[in-house]
């Protein structure tokens, strides 16, 4: 549905699980005004960065508007009948198992359902997997093991109504704002709160933390041992939970025992007494919330991992109560939607189980199916290896981008290219992965669609449409369904819009359950179209027989497990056994997010606000590394391992842990010449959840060796081929891109043009300083710079957002000309430096000069500079400038 300009719809933030109400309003003209709605119990008002940025992302640059054939415009109907006949062929001559489907936590439900339906239902297999394999299949798994169901027991409200707050394997700052900043203010509430952060980095989490343990990798299931072996030995066992309501704590604690804190010490890499401080705190705060996130879920032995945590809340009897519980935090928006719908290789649909005979023929009864999968699908790094080995004949990918997301990822793309049928939906005309379709179909984006997401904490919103559809963008659910009409499913796939989906769907949480599965919706089955439309934000579950608002939104303070017995299981799990490397690389290669950015930069990418806060892609190392290494500030650096290697820029931090380098997931060949760390990271998998360990690889790191460093601010997108090494952002008017050449030096003036775009003959100014090395050239167009570069042989020292401003300034004055090749402000014009507050674009300058002047406060550097009075995302990097400047101040 489009709304006329001016009214302003509520929906749901499309980015990270917390799944914040946003409140949009398109104006007249076409802009689009972002706040975030008060009344939505994940956020109450808060956005961070780039929810707020969102309006910046809706436009239709590079879109993907009409479905295409080998790279031709095609109709749907064409495109459709295509897809159909060729998942038709390949199942006749080779079997159901011989097609796929690859989706994504960024479906809504409504898409899921349709998708899971027509794969496990009609099609008949299970061979629909998701990218929630690479970021919660550990959490799920872990929680089936204990629980016996995919189930979260807690809420937001248990982060701030607990004394102690453990955030493990999570940056909560930078991944989860908004539910930081909730913490941070119950925090600054009830000063008692106590926050520990365990992260081999100290990220800007630790801000918030009273302790920080900078655990070794994958140390996680070691140091929860010893909590339980703590918890038992000095009587913190809630015995009558344990008896009533759990089975197998004896086994578990075998094994916890079996380690005394020596050799924990040495397991995960803290001292003694780092691990007594951490015991004593746990044990002795019984409103305790335990908060992971892909520090456990992307390892070897990430349910291990879970369960480990799981275990020490079940003995203390510490979970399902307010303030209490394992909390593990979903990074997309609808990964819990997908795991309710049964979107994984391994699940079946409304939390029923694949193996269990009874389930398949319920949901088969269900769906009136003809076929059921009999047995789990394959899993995302099975898949794409059984792709490479030619048994996937076509595959279907939605709203996910593989090609950058999957570890091994060179052998991820040398399978689709050789897939013989490829089908991408997507709603960017270029991504990484898309360029290997057959069939693209263009899919409705965020504010064209229509749907719901589940958030972490179990609650159901409504995305709701304010933006016409585009071109001949259709929903990802309709799509599907076409497709399932056309395998000859008329009936079962005639929705008539996703409130149709969603009825079916919440029908099938009802169907035969009675209280014997978590996951109840029944309230939803009879909803009329309006009644969706003005669903309000509610907590599952919410069974027919009880419409109103469940008045407990916990699980199991009272037991009521759902395993066979009703009893949760205790999980004896041990240490990881050290693997030996022979690889000869040194460096344990950690992965994963910053502040402004979202996975592969689609959307984030098209916001010059979220780009400003870091532009390039980089490794954090340490510094006494670096030493070693040869390696200064700024310089470029090679990460490799025996899969590929990527050149990135060396940012030298004793935030980062000794022997580990870490880089971040965001940076595709849209964006950087060789950023793309999922090649080097090897397919090893969890063996219970087939979660791949996205954050241990062993690599080599030196110096990338260039003869020259650039770079350049320009009107036009760059032409960056000609670069070894480059990386470019887009800038309010224009792009800015980092770049070095390897060889000798080519025609400079020649290259200049090329990058920048520019006829061979158009005038340049030019200014090459022989003592500093650096070289300049700038281009006009009347009063307008079209393009600025800038040249060394050492990294060019300019300030990069004061040359990208030029862009937007008017250059009648022919001597302000200089400025910009000179590279600085003149004296007038002051310089930012660094965005830290993409908000309110204020650099790291303003803000040291602000405390230069004498704020000594996050509060008073906020008055004076306006940073950090928006979002707030950014308050903890503005306590660290204040922290190193009053350290600087007092030396
Ligand atoms: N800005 C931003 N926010 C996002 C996203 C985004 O792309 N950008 N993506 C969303 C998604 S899909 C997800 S899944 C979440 C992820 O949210 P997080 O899990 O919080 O983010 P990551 O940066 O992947 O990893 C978290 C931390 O795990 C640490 N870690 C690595 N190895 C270990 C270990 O062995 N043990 C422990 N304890 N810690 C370890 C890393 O150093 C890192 O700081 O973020 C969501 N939010
Ligand atoms: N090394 C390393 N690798 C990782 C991780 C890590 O920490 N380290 N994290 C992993 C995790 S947790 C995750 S969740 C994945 C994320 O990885 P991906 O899912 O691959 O990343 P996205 O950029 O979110 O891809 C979403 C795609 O869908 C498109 N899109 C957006 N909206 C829509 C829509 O409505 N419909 C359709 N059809 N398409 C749409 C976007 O343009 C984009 O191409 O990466 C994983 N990979
Ligand atoms: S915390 Fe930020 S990214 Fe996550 S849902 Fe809220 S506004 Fe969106
Ligand atoms: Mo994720």
């Amino acid at each position: 549905m489009t709304r006329t300009p001016g009214t302003t719809v509520k929906t749901t933030c499309p980015y990270c699980g917390v799944g914040c109400g946003v409140l949009a309003t398109l104006e007249e003209g076409g802009a689009v005004t972002i706040k975030g709605d008060p009344d939505h119990p994940a956020n109450f008002g808060r956005l961070c960065s780039k929810g707020s940025a969102l309006g910046e992302t809706v436009d239709l640059d590079g879109r993907l508007l009409v479905p295409e054939i080998d790279g031709s415009r095609a109709s749907w109907d064409d495109a459709l009948d295509l897809v159909a006949a060729k998942f038709a062929e390949a199942i006749a001559e080779h079997g159901p198992d011989s097609v796929a489907f690859y989706v994504s936590g960024q479906l809504l439900t409504e898409d899921y359902y349709v998708a899971n339906k027509l794969m496990k239902g009609f099609i008949g297999s299970a061979n629909i997997d998701t990218n929630s394999r690479l970021c919660m299949a550990a959490s799920v798994a872990g929680h089936r093991r204990a629980f016996g169901s995919d189930t979260v027991p807690g809420t937001y409200e248990d982060l701030e109504l607990a004394d102690l707050v453990v955030l493990t394997g999570s940056n909560l700052a930078w991944c989860h704002p908004v539910l930081y900043q909730r913490i941070a203010a119950a925090k600054a509430a009830r000063p008692e709160m106590r926050i520990v952060l365990i992260d081999p980095r100290r990220t800007m989490t630790a801000d918030l933390a009273d302790l920080h343990l900078p655990i070794a990798p994958d140390g996680d299931v070691s140091l929860f041992l010893g909590l339980l072996a703590h918890l038992a030995d000095n009587g913190f066992v809630d015995e009558a939970y344990v008896a009533a309501h759990t089975s197998g704590i004896e086994q578990a604690l075998d094994v916890a025992r079996a380690q005394d804190l020596k050799d924990l010490a040495a397991q995960t890499g803290l001292s003694v007494t780092q691990l007594e401080q951490f015991y004593a705190l746990w044990a002795g705060a019984e409103k305790v919330v335990t908060v992971y996130s892909q520090g456990v879920n992307q390892s070897r032995n990430g349910t291990d991992k879970v369960n480990a945590i799981i275990n020490c809340h079940l003995a203390t009897g510490r979970i399902g109560r307010p303030g209490m519980g394992p909390f593990s935090v979903t990074g997309q928006p609808n990964a819990m939607g997908g795991r309710e719908v049964g979107g994984l290789a391994n699940t079946l649909a409304a939390h029923m189980e694949i193996e269990n005979p009874v389930h398949r023929d319920r949901v088969q009864r269900f769906w009136k199916s003809p076929v059921i999968a009999q047995k789990p699908g394959l899993k995302a790094v099975d898949l794409f290896q059984a792709m490479g080995d030619g048994r996937i004949k076509a595959l279907w990918i939605m709203a996910t981008n593989p090609v950058d997301s999957m570890p091994d990822a060179g052998a991820v793309e040398a399978a689709l290219a050789a897939c013989p049928f490829v089908v991408v939906s997507d709603i960017m005309a270029e991504t990484d992965t898309i360029r290997h379709a057959h069939v693209k179909l263009p899919s409705l984006g965020w504010g064209e669609k229509d749907g719901t997401v589940t958030n972490s904490e179990r609650r159901i919103s409504r995305q709701r449409a304010f933006l016409a559809a585009p071109g001949e963008a259709r929903a990802d659910w309709w799509q599907m369904a076409e497709f399932g009409k056309r395998m000859g499913h008329s009936e079962a796939f005639d929705f008539a819009g996703p409130a149709a989906v969603m009825r079916e769907y919440a029908a099938q949480t009802a169907f035969e359950n009675n209280g014997t599965r978590d996951l109840d919706i029944g309230a939803c089955a009879d909803m009329d179209d309006q009644a969706y439309d003005d669903l309000q934000p509610f907590q599952w579950p919410r069974p027919a027989r009880d419409m109103s608002i469940s008045p407990d939104t916990r699980f199991f303070a009272n037991g009521g497990f759902f395993t066979p017995d009703r009893l949760a299981r205790f999980v004896a799990v041990a240490p990881p056994q050290t693997v030996p490397d022979r690889t000869g690389h040194r460096f344990t290669l950690n992965t994963g997010r910053i502040r402004d950015h979202w996975h592969t930069m689609t959307r984030t990418g098209k916001s010059a606000r979220l780009s400003a806060h870091i532009a390039e892609p980089f490794a954090e190392i340490h510094p006494r590394d670096a030493k070693l290494l040869n390696i200064g500030t700024a310089d470029l650096v090679r990460v490799e391992s025996a899969r590929g290697e990527v050149v990135v820029r060396a940012l030298i931090t004793d935030r980062q842990r000794e022997g580990t380098i870490f880089v971040p997931m965001h940076w595709t060949d849209q964006w950087a010449s060789s950023a793309r760390v999922d090649r080097l990271v090897a397919p090893v998998v969890d063996p219970v959840s087939g979660q791949p360990a996205l954050k241990n690889t062993t690599v080599g790191l030196s110096r990338f060796e260039a003869s020259c460093y650039g770079f350049v601010v320009s009107r036009n997108k760059p032409a960056m081929l000609r670069a070894d090494y480059w990386a470019m952002a887009r800038t309010v008017a224009g792009w800015r891109a980092e770049f070095a050449l390897a060889g000798a030096q080519a025609d400079i003036r020649d290259l200049v043009c090329t990058l920048l775009g520019l006829d061979p003959a158009t005038p340049l100014l030019s200014l090459a300083d022989p003592r500093s090395g650096l070289t300049r050239y700038a281009a006009f167009d009347g009063v307008r710079l079209v393009g600025a570069f800038y040249l060394s042989d050492r990294p060019v020292s300019v300030s990069r957002n004061w040359a990208a401003d030029q862009l937007e300034q008017d250059f009648a004055n022919l001597s302000s000309r200089w400025q910009v090749i000179a590279g600085r402000p003149a004296s007038d014009m002051p310089d930012k430096g660094a965005i830290v507050c993409a908000c309110m674009n204020v650099g790291i300058n303003d803000i040291v000069g602000a405390i230069r002047s004498g704020c000594s406060s996050v509060d008073t550097v906020a008055t004076t500079t306006g940073a950090g009075t928006n979002c707030g995302s950014c308050k903890a990097e503005i306590r660290g400038i204040l922290h190193e400047h009053q350290i600087i101040a007092a030396e």
